[in-house]
C-alpha cells in the first residue's frame, strides 16, 4: 500500500501585474496556499487552495485555508492510503465542514499523487479528456474604461481572448452601464462582452442593470445580487433575455441542487475551489447538465498548478456552452511552473503529462513563500 506519509502548506504572495478592481476588493497581490504531499514510494502530489481578496470574496482566507489543512486535514490523513481519494475525501467531508477550499487544495494533490503513480493525467481517473483545448476569457479589471478598451484590442489583436468579462458593481449602476456600453462599442461583433457584479447589486438595481446591459448588447450577467437571494436570481433569470449565471450562489452539489431547482440561473460557474474539489466540481457540472443550464468553468484566479488541475476536469466535460475563465496565470507577474500553461488562438491548452500535468519551479515558489521570500527579497534588494 502507498501511504500517505507528510503533508506540507506554504502560503505564496504573487504581484499581478495590474490593479484587478473588483466590486469588494482591488487585488494588487494574488494569495495561494501550496500543498505538497510526500508518499510512501517516493512519489509527490501537488494541490493549490486560493480564494481572491483575503476575506471579502468568501468565507475563506489563505490563512484559514493553511490552519484548516495542518490542524484538522493533515492529523487524519497521514497513514491512510495513498490511493484511496475517495476514502480520504469522505472523510474530510465528515471532520470539516465548510472549508471547501482547503478541501479542494489536498484533493487536487491526492489526484495528482494518484495520477503520478499511474502515470496518466487526472483527466483520466474523470473518465478521459474530449477536449485538448478550451475557449478562454479574459477580465477587464482595471477599473478605466480606456484602458480596458486598449487591453481588449490588444488582446483580440494577439488571437489571446476574444471573450471579455468586465467586473462591475463598485460605481453607480448607471456609470456601469455606461462602461460596458463603450467597450461592447469598442469591440463589436469580435468579441463577447460579459459581466461579473459579484453580489453587489440589490434587487431594484439589478432590474436597471439588467436592462441596460441587455441593451448595450452584454450576453451574460454573473451573480448580479447576493448569493442567498434565490427569488431574486429566479426573477432576474426568467424577466430578462440576458443570461443570468450562478457564482457565490454554488458551493457544492447542494447548492447547485437548489439553484438548479429554483430555476435561479441560466448558467452555473463552476469553480473547483468553490465546490470542495474536482470530485464535487463534477458533481455541480453533473447537476448542471442534467437540469439542461449552460455551463462555465470559473476561476479564483489562481496559479498554473490549480488552473492545471481545473483543466483536468473540464477537458472531460462534453459541452461548456460559455467556455472558460482558466485564466489566473496570466494575472500574475510571474507563473510558479516550470512550464507554463499554454494559451494561444483564443484558448487554453490542456496540460499532458501524468497527474494534473504541471511541475513547480523551485526558485519561484522559495521566492514567492510568505515564510521564505523575505529574506532572499531583502538579499536581492527587491
Ligand atoms: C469571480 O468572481 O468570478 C474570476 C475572474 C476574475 O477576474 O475574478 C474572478 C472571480
Ligand atoms: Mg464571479
Amino acid at each position: 500500500m502507498t501511504k500517505i506519509d507528510q503533508i506540507e502548506t506554504m502560503i505564496l504572495d504573487i504581484p499581478t501585474i495590474r490593479g484587478h478592481v473588483l466590486s469588494m476588493a482591488t487585488m494588487r497581490t494574488q494569495t495561494a496556499v501550496l500543498v505538497t504531499i510526500r508518499f510512501s514510494d517516493g512519489s509527490v502530489g501537488i494541490g493549490e487552495g486560493t480564494t481572491i481578496g483575503g476575506l471579502s470574496y468568501g468565507p475563506e482566507s489563505p490563512e484559514s485555508i493553511r490552519s484548516a489543512i495542518d490542524t484538522y486535514i493533515v492529523p487524519a490523513l497521514i497513514g491512510r492510503n495513498g490511493d484511496d481519494v475517495n476514502g480520504a475525501i469522505q472523510l474530510i467531508d465528515k471532520l470539516v465542514k465548510g472549508n471547501r477550499i482547503a478541501k479542494t487544495a489536498v484533493e487536487i494533490a491526492l489526484w495528482d499523487g494518484l495520477g503520478k503513480r499511474l502515470d496518466v493525467p487526472v483527466s483520466q481517473l474523470f473518465g478521459g479528456a474530449v477536449h485538448g483545448r478550451l475557449p478562454v476569457a479574459w477580465t477587464l479589471a482595471s477599473g478605466n474604461s480606456d484602458t480596458d478598451i486598449a487591453e481588449a484590442q490588444q488582446m483580440i489583436e494577439t488571437r489571446r481572448h476574444n471573450i471579455f468579462k468586465l467586473k462591475i458593481g463598485k460605481r453607480s449602476v448607471r456609470e456601469d452601464v455606461a462602461h460596458v456600453a463603450r467597450i461592447k462599442q469598442a469591440v463589436g461583433d469580435a468579441a463577447s462582452v460579459r459581466v461579473d457584479v459579484n453580489t453587489a447589486w440589490s434587487l431594484q438595481d439589478a432590474r436597471w442593470g439588467l436592462k441596460g446591459l441587455q441593451e448595450a448588447g452584454c450576453e451574460l450577467v454573473e451573480q448580479p445580487v447576493p448569493a442567498r437571494y434565490r427569488r431574486a436570481m429566479a426573477e432576474l433569470t426568467q424577466g430578462y433575455e440576458i443570461a443570468v449565471m450562478a457564482d457565490e450562489a454554488l458551493n457544492g452539489p447542494e447548492d447547485a441542487l437548489s439553484v438548479a431547482n429554483a430555476r435561479a440561473a441560466d448558467v452555473f460557474a463552476v469553480k473547483i475551489g468553490q465546490s470542495g474539489g474536482l470530485k464535487r466540481a463534477s458533481e455541480v457540472i453533473a447537476i448542471g447538465q442534467a437540469a439542461g443550464l449552460g455551463l462555465y468553468a470559473g476561476t479564483m484566479l489562481e496559479t498554473g498548478l490549480s488552473t492545471a488541475a481545473a483543466l483536468q476536469l473540464f477537458s472531460t466535460v462534453e459541452t461548456l456552452a460559455w467556455g472558460t475563465e482558466l485564466f489566473g496565470p496570466l494575472l500574475l507577474t510571474e507563473d510558479i511552473l516550470a512550464e507554463p500553461i499554454v494559451y494561444r488562438d483564443f484558448c487554453v491548452e490542456v496540460p499532458n503529462g501524468p497527474g494534473i500535468g504541471a511541475a513547480l519551479d523551485p526558485d519561484k515558489i522559495a521566492f514567492f513563500s510568505r515564510d521564505t521570500g523575505k529574506t532572499m527579497k531583502a538579499a536581492a534588494g527587491a
